[in-house]
């Protein structure tokens, strides 16, 4: 371990989050260059989202090809994997993994919470506090907090009577088993659906709150031998290369065609195509390029699904429920046989738009009119308050003590999804306003642009480098124009913070792709920073 090269700072850079970004950035700046970098992260080891979604079923729906880092040609050609998509466990396995390769563990405090960072104005650091009292500084702050990380859990009446088990995915503990008890799931997101699929056989009974039906179509989800596998390992330079100037980032190559130009019954075949091929991006995005810009595509697309789940399920009443009656244009879901689940006795669907949870018994959920379900446990699928979440939770301050919360009151809006005018030297790892895509090769670009900005920094001498609030405002512009020229505002998910109660919408993502995002990324570095502000003095230091 380096000195630090900051005078009087503890560190040179303070990371915040052992997964994915948190794991990635320490590596750059410590082991690149030479950095000395101080970790943090609330569960006792790395993993991050992948640490806590330890739920049944809990699956990526990227293809385990490319939901990887792609830095290190070494670790790409160790890979190795059973099926087209990888498992929560194996997930955690590889990060364990890059965790040993790069000694990341050595850079971290675990089981420790950050209850505050506080920009310094005179001295130019950030201080940060812990949850037993610590504090620590450092130049730099790099928050890889998780984009879907903090949990959403609605609250019920009575809920503190229900004498059964109480589970949220995103919290889930080592060694619950579920066999032969009378299951409640509320939620029927990507989670919810790995969950009841993965508890139906399992369980006596499962019965299924859904709020919102949903558009599933298959994952596609089969064993991958040796051969398929080095044959990646062997593409992987033109793989990423691909990716990385794709849309989505999953791995395949989006469709040129507009829907719109092809007649109804062309679509179908498309379609059946993409639905035998599985995988829920592909789905919306490799079959036509207006899946989510044109209504009538996404109308057909829709319908192509809803007549799917009537020849899949064989009670037309429950086959009425499962058939969502809003567009198609939300985060894409797919998984294997869901519609086919309600098909099995042990599983029954309450629908809880047309009759809503009441409240919580001491022995289930009761709905509003009246009829009881008896439960042993219930799970909460009740997804995350995304993006900004966990960031609200920690009292961050910036220039002036302005709080992040307060800068966010109309919703998470920033510069380039990392940065945020009068927060200097503050980095968000996935903050608001960036990419919409497999993350990995999202967070990959981020934590490399930091770096190297970073870097910069520290060649040319400069103290701080923050975005002018005008070019976070022409950003912010930028995602909501290209928002505004998709479906995805016209639906209610968490893409654009609908589904938390009383949390303003905003549009919180660059929908424009990996590629453009990339060219952003490369065109703020090659104008020399143009968008944002060296060394700012304020009314006080300048004195
Ligand atoms: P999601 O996609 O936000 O799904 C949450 C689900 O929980 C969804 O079906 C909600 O219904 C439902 N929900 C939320 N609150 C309630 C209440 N109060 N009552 C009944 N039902 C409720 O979260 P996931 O964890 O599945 O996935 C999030 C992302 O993580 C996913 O897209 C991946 O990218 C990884 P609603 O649809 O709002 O009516």
């Amino acid at each position: 371990v380096t000195a630090t090269k900051t005078p009087g700072a503890d560190f040179d850079a303070i990371v915040i989050g052992g997964g994915f970004g948190g794991l990635y950035a320490v590596h750059k700046l410590r082991n690149d260059q030479g950095l000395h970098v101080k970790a943090y992260d609330n569960a006792s080891d790395v993993g991050g989202t992948w640490y806590w979604n330890r739920y049944p079923g809990a699956l990526s729906d990227t293809e385990s090809f490319c939901y990887r880092f792609s830095f290190d040609k070494e670790l790409l050609d160790q890979g190795s994997w059973q099926t087209r998509y990888l498992t929560q466990p194996e997930i955690l396995e590889y990060l364990n993994n890059v965790a040993d390769r790069f000694d990341l563990r050595s850079s971290y405090q675990f089981n420790t919470k950050i209850v505050s960072t506080r920009f310094d104005e005179a001295t130019g650091l950030w201080h940060v506090v812990t949850d037993k009292g610590e504090t620590a500084s450092a130049k730099y702050l790099i928050t890889g907090l998780g984009l879907l990380s903090a949990i959403n859990k609605p609250t019920f009446c009575g809920i503190d009577d229900y004498a059964g088990d109480i589970y949220h995915t995103g919290a889930w503990p080592e060694g619950v088993d579920l066999s032969g008890k009378r299951v409640g799931i509320i939620g029927t997101g990507s989670t919810g659906i790995q969950v009841i699929i993965a508890l139906a056989p399992q369980v006596k009974h499962l019965t299924v709150f859904q709020r919102s039906a949903q558009y599933v179509v298959p994952i596609g989800n089969w064993p991958e031998d040796t051969e398929t596998i080095d044959t990646y390992k062997a593409n992987y330079d033109e793989i990423w290369k691909q990716i990385k100037s794709s849309n989505v980032a999953f791995g395949f190559v989006e469709s040129t065609v507009a829907g719109i130009d092809v007649p109804e019954a062309e679509r179908e075949c498309v379609f059946e195509e993409a639905w035998q091929r599985g995988g829920g991006f592909r789905f919306m995005f490799e079959t036509f390029n207006d899946v989510a810009i044109s209504d009538e595509v996404n109308t057909s697309a829709a319908n192509f699904i809803k007549r799917k789940i009537a020849k899949i399920v064989k009670d037309p009443e429950i086959a009425r429920k499962l058939t969502p009656g809003d567009i198609y244009a939300k985060r894409p879901l797919c998984a294997t046989d869901y519609y086919g689940v309600y098909n099995r006795k042990n599983v029954s669907l309450a629908d809880v738009k047309d009759d809503p949870i009441a409240e919580f018994t001491t022995r289930g959920i009761r709905l509003a009119s009246g009829i009881e379900h008896e439960l042993d446990a219930v799970i909460f699928a009740t997804g995350f308050d995304a993006v900004d979440g966990n960031y609200t939770k920690i009292d961050i301050r910036g220039r002036g003590g302005v709080t992040i919360r307060d800068k966010w009151a109309d919703g998470p809006l920033g510069y380039l999804g990392m940065m945020e005018a009068d927060f200097p030297n503050m980095f968000m790892i996935l903050g608001p306003n960036g990419p919409f895509t497999n993350l990995p090769p999202s967070l990959e670009s981020q934590v490399e642009w930091i770096s190297d900005t970073i870097a910069t920094m520290e060649a040319d001498g400069r103290s701080t480098i923050e975005p002018t609030q005008e070019a976070e405002d022409a950003w912010v512009e930028t995602c909501r124009t290209i928002a505004n020229m998709t479906l995805f505002p016209k639906a209610e998910s968490w893409i654009f913070g609908a589904n938390i109660p009383g949390k303003k919408n905003a549009v919180m993502f660059y929908l424009g792709g990996l590629g453009n995002y990339r060219s952003e990324l490369q065109s703020v570095r090659n104008s020399g920073y143009e968008s944002m502000i060296f060394d700012r003095q304020t009314a006080t230091t300048a004195l």
